[in-house]
């Protein structure tokens, strides 16, 4: 068990349904602390960065129209295995497979517009943290 730091999007569309405080309720009472909280535009410089991994997938284009769509709620927090803890609390990508209890589970249909981010490594933690939050990049 390590203390890590992972990178939390809320994405447009959870803003938009106004599930920001559900989120962070979540992630609050589960005893993460919270390092970094803002919210934002991603721009599509920002989605290219972030977004880097999955340029040549078919379903990039779509995907960052979507990112970029309305303002999203960026957070770092930091924790026990945040990483893979994090994953786990929001469920698989397709909310089709997300168990009732995960974050896409609860409150997502669709493949691409599934309420949040987490990184999937803590080398790619790192790399994405430093894009949004670089004064907590360590
Ligand atoms: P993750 O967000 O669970 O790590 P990734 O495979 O890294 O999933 O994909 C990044 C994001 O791209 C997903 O969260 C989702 O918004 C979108 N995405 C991934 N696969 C598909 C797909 O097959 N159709 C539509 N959108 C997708
Ligand atoms: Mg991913």
């Amino acid at each position: 068990m390590a203390v890590e730091r992972t990178l939390v999007l809320i994405k447009p569309d959870g803003v938009q349904r106004h599930l920001v405080g559900e989120i962070l309720a979540r992630i609050e009472r589960k005893g993460f602390h919270l390092l970094g909280l803002r919210m934002m535009m991603m721009t599509e410089d920002i989605a290219a960065k972030h977004y880097s991994e999955h340029i040549d997938k078919e379903f990039y284009r779509p995907l960052v129209d979507f990112m970029t769509s309305g303002p999203l709620v960026a957070a770092v927090i930091e924790g026990d295995d945040a990483v893979a803890e994090w994953r786990t609390m929001m469920g698989p990508t397709n909310p089709a497979n997300a168990p009732a209890g995960t974050i896409r589970g609860d409150f997502a249909t669709n493949t691409r517009a599934n309420v949040t981010h987490g990184s999937d490594s803590v080398q790619a933690a790192r790399r994405e943290i430093a894009i949004f939050f670089p004064e907590l990049a360590h």
